[in-house]
């Protein structure tokens, strides 16, 4: 039996809590996870803090050992799925701010790329904030996207890549959009840990959101345009 078998998480300050929980997310430990969530909510912390300073921070410490080749990629799945765990805790807190329904938001991983936390983040802190949002899901090719885009009409169109690999596919998105003339239709927010605001202007979007807040707040702007462009003019 190790020391961490006996350790009561409720016995933690605040600080030491958040740095066990990295520590269980680190370790794949999703029981744990779950409660140390469950123990920083009851102790009156936001969800998005709990989001932002646990899991998020969990995971950025998971992606620097998996990039020195400390961890692989059976230990990050079972990381990932701890913090998925801890997200489904958080997501109805997220989602349920009362926001009246803003927009209409479609969003998807592309092809090739099967990285969906941070997609999965960015929906449920745009639920949060009043949109409705359509999650396509991971690996999606044009042909599915444009399937969306048609069949709901969004307000907002985002594409989550991971993988340097996988952001080229989000020009041959936006072009297959131009082809169509469906482009100027919608707004076309990307995001993901490899991209910046050069690339998303390459590519032809119409920005780039460093994170989910970000993205958020881009969304909100965007909508606020699209109605002051609908006021009839004043004489
Ligand atoms: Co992968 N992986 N992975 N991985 N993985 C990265 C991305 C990598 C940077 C790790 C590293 O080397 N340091 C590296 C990419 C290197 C590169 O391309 N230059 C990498 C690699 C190489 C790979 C594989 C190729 C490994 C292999 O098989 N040898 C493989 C590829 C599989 C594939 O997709 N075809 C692979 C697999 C995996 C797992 C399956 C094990 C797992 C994914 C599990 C899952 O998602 N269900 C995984 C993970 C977990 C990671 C890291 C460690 C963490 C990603 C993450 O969830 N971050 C990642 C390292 C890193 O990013 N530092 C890594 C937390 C999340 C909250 O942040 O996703 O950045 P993020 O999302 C943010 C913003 O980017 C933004 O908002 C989010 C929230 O704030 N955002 C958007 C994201 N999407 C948005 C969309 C928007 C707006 C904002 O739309 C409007």
């Amino acid at each position: 039996m190790s020391d961490e078998a006996d350790l009561d998480l409720r016995e933690l300050d605040d600080e030491e809590l958040v740095k066990q929980i990295q520590d269980d997310l680190y370790d794949g430990l999703k029981d744990e996870v779950v409660e140390g969530v469950n123990i920083l909510l009851e102790r009156g912390w936001a969800p998005y803090d709990v989001l932002t300073k646990a899991l998020v921070g969990g995971m950025a410490i998971v992606g620097v050992d998996f990039r020195d080749g400390i961890l692989f990629v059976p230990e990050v799945l079972l990381a990932a799925n701890s913090m998925k765990a801890g997200m489904f805790v958080l997501r109805p807190l997220l989602a349920e701010t009362g926001a009246p329904t803003v927009g209409k938001m479609v969003i998807g991983t592309v092809k090739g790329d099967i990285h969906d936390i941070g997609k999965n983040l960015v929906s449920m802190m745009m639920e949060g904030a009043g949109f409705e949002v359509i999650d396509l899901g991971i690996n999606c090719d044009v042909d599915k996207y444009l399937a969306a885009l048609e069949a709901h009409k969004p307000d907002i169109f985002g594409m989550s890549a991971l993988l340097t690999t996988t952001m080229p596919y989000m020009k041959v998105v936006i072009d297959s959009m131009v082809e169509h003339g469906i482009r100027d239709d919608y707004v076309v927010l990307v995001g993901g840990a490899p991209l910046n605001e050069q690339f998303a202007t390459a590519v032809g979007a119409d920005a780039y959101c460093r994170d989910a807040s970000v993205a958020v707040d881009t969304a909100k702007r965007f909508m606020d345009k699209k109605h002051n462009q609908r006021q009839p003019e004043m004489a």
